[in-house]
C-alpha cells in the first residue's frame, strides 16, 4: 500500500490530524492497534480548550460539541474550606468548553467514512523503516497477514508507549521526566455534578477534583498513593473520601451513585526532543505527557496537530517546506509552558510525601496570593484557557 502519510495511531491526535489531511485532499492511512470499541470505550479528559474547539469547527465535526457541550467561563480552587474563584471569561473573554474525549473520539470516527478517513483497526507488530529518508515505510500484521505501507511521512500518534518515539535512535532524542509519587483515582457516576464549574481541592487527605461530562453525569477524581490498587476503593469509599476532601460547602451538593467507570492513572511530566525524526513526526502523548491538572493533555495533542497539518497541508499543496523545518521548535515552545503550567498547578494542589511543613506554607501563601491578585488569577486564567498558538 502506498499513501502520503501514514499516521500511527487513532486517538484524538491520529484522528484529528487525519480529517485535517483529508480536508485538503491528502492521502493518508490510520494504523491501530486497538479495536474501534476500545477505543471508544476510553474514558480519559473532559475540557476543551478554544484551540481544540476551532479544529472541530473547521473540520465541521462540531454539531454535537455545541449541543450536548457545556461552556465553562470559571473554575475554582479550594483550600481547607474556602473556595477561590478564577473567572476565566471577565479575565481572558475566553471560555472552555467541557466535552468529553471520548465524545470528540467518537465524533471523528463516525465522520470518518464519508470524508474517506481511513482507519485500519487491530493492526499488531507495528514496525517503522528508512525514517532518515524520503521513502519510509511501515509494517505491520493485520488479520494474520504481513502487510507494507510506503508514505512520504510518518505521523506517530500513538501515545506514550507506542513505536514511533522508540524508532528515534537514543543518540538524535533528549527525554526530560519527572514521575510523581501518586495517582489519581478516577471515577464516573450517572449523577449531576456537585458544582456548576470545576473544583480542585488542596486537602489534608491529598487532592480532589469535582468534574462533569453533562448536567446528568459527573467525573470524579482523587489523589492516591501510586501503588493504590482500585479494587480497593469501593463506590462508598470514594463518595466518602470525596466528601471530606472538597469540603463541606461542595460536598453538601454531591449526588452519590454508582460507579460507571473507575480507575488509577498515574501523573508524569515528559517531554522527548526533538519532535521530529527525518520523515517521522512525533505528536501528542507519544511526544509529551502532561499530569492532567491543567486539562492540557489532550489540547496539547490538539495544539501539535494545528502546527503538523499547517506543515504537512504547505508541504503537499505549495511545495512549501518551512512548517516541516520549523514543526518540533513550534510545537515544543507550547508544549514546555503547558508543562510548566501542569506542573505548578499541581504543585499547588497536591500533598507529596515528603513535603516539610514549610512546603506546606508555601502552598497556602500561594493560594492567599491567588485569592487577592488579580493578577496572580489572571495568570492561571489564561494558561487554562490556552496559550495563543
Ligand atoms: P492517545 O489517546 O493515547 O492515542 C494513541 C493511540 O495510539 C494507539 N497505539 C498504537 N497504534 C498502532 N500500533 C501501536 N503499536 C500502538 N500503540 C498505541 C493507541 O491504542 C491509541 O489509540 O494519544 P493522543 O492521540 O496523543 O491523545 C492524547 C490524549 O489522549 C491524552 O493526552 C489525554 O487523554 C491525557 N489524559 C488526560 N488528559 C486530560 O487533559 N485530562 C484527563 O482527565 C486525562 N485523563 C489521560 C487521562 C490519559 C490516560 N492514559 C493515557 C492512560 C486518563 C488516562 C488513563
Ligand atoms: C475531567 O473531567 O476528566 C478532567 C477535568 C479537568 C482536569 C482533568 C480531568 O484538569
Amino acid at each position: 500500500m502506498k499513501t502520503q502519510v501514514a499516521i500511527i495511531g487513532a486517538g484524538p491526535a491520529g484522528l484529528m490530524l487525519g480529517h485535517l489531511l483529508r480536508q485538503a485532499d491528502i492521502d493518508c492511512v490510520i494504523l491501530e492497534r486497538q479495536s474501534r470499541a476500545h477505543v471508544e470505550g476510553r474514558i480519559r479528559a473532559g475540557v476543551l480548550e478554544r484551540t481544540t474547539m476551532d479544529i472541530l469547527d473547521k473540520l465541521g465535526i462540531n454539531r454535537r460539541m455545541h449541543a450536548e457541550g457545556l461552556l465553562h467561563s470559571g473554575f475554582c480552587l479550594a483550600d481547607g474550606g474556602r473556595l477561590i474563584h478564577i473567572d476565566i471569561a471577565e479575565l481572558t473573554g475566553k471560555q472552555v468548553m467541557i466535552y468529553g474525549q471520548t465524545e470528540v473520539t467518537r465524533d471523528l470516527l463516525d465522520a470518518a467514512p464519508d470524508r474517506g478517513l481511513e482507519v485500519l483497526w487491530e493492526v499488531e507488530d507495528v514496525e517503522l523503516h528508512e525514517i532518515t529518508t524520503e521513502t519510509p515505510y511501515v509494517t505491520f500484521v493485520k488479520g494474520g497477514e504481513s502487510a507494507r505501507l510506503e508514505a512520504h511521512f510518518i505521523a506517530g500518534c500513538d501515545g506514550f508507549h507506542g513505536p514511533s518515539r522508540r524508532s528515534v535512535p537514543q543518540r538524535a532524542g533528549r527525554e526530560f521526566e519527572r514521575v510523581y509519587p501518586f495517582g489519581w483515582l478516577g471515577m464516573l457516576a450517572e449523577v449531576p455534578p456537585c458544582r456548576h464549574e470545576l473544583v480542585y481541592a488542596n486537602h489534608a487527605r491529598g487532592f480532589a477534583l469535582a468534574s462533569m461530562r453533562s448536567h446528568s453525569r459527573s467525573r470524579y477524581y482523587i489523589q492516591v498513593p501510586i501503588d493504590e490498587r482500585v479494587e480497593d476503593w469501593p463506590d462508598e469509599r470514594v463518595w466518602d473520601e470525596l466528601s471530606l476532601r472538597l469540603g463541606a460547602e461542595v460536598a453538601g451538593n454531591i449526588t452519590r451513585g454508582p460507579a460507571l467507570e473507575k480507575s488509577i492513572a498515574p501523573l508524569r511530566s515528559y517531554v522527548f526532543e526533538p519532535m521530529r525524526h527525518g520523515s517521522l513526526f512525533l505528536a501528542g502523548d507519544a511526544a509529551h505527557i502532561v499530569p492532567p491538572t491543567g486539562a492540557k493533555g489532550l489540547n496539547l495533542a490538539a495544539s501539535d496537530i494545528v502546527y503538523l497539518s499547517d506543515a504537512m497541508i504547505g508541504f503537499f499543496k505549495r511545495k512549501d517546506a518551512l512548517g516541516i523545518e520549523t514543526y518540533s521548535a513550534r510545537a515544543l515552545a507550547r508544549v514546555w509552558k503547558s508543562e510548566r503550567f501542569s506542573w505548578s498547578l499541581t504543585c499547588l494542589t497536591h500533598r507529596f510525601p515528603d513535603d516539610s511543613p514549610f512546603d506546606r506554607r508555601m502552598q497556602v501563601a500561594e493560594l492567599d496570593y491567588i485569592a487577592s491578585s488579580p493578577a496572580a488569577q489572571l495568570a492561571i486564567a489564561e494558561n487554562y484557557v490556552g496559550l495563543p498558538l
